[in-house]
């Protein structure tokens, strides 16, 4: 009886995780520059889902480098990241979301890889 219990609980929580409305998501945009994010500084709540959209308005490949803040949140689609999983590449003119929920609250620190040496940093804050 109680490993059914216990059994059925697993179930469940394994459901809540599996069960994250992205229709809800809340859109925050960040675009890039040569060389700059615009806004540098973003602020998420943990549990909460967000659609963070990354639109690339200069003229070279610019990425959003952020290894430990994507280790760290539960993505809708991993594969929108490279196979590391520590950044996401935007090309010229293109744009790309990323559908995550925040898990740890804490100070991520972000670069664009390319061009962190030209202060295309910025830092993200999960409360
Ligand atoms: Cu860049």
């Amino acid at each position: 009886m109680r490993i059914a219990l216990v059994a059925a609980l697993g179930a469940l929580l394994l459901l809540a995780a599996a069960d994250t409305d992205w229709s809800k998501a809340e859109t925050v945009t960040i675009i890039e520059r040569d060389y700059v994010f615009d806004p540098s500084n973003l602020t998420f709540r943990a549990g909460t889902p967000y659609r963070l959209h990354v639109e690339n308005q200069g003229k070279e490949n610019h990425e959003l480098t952020a290894p430990t803040f994507f280790q760290s949140v539960e993505l809708k689609d991993p594969r929108v990241l490279n196979s590391q999983r520590t950044e996401i590449l935007v090309r010229p003119g293109e744009q790309q979301d990323i559908y995550f929920v925040a898990k740890q609250p804490g100070r991520y620190p972000f670069t664009c890889a390319d061009h962190d040496w030209a202060g295309m940093t910025g830092l993200i804050v999960v409360q």
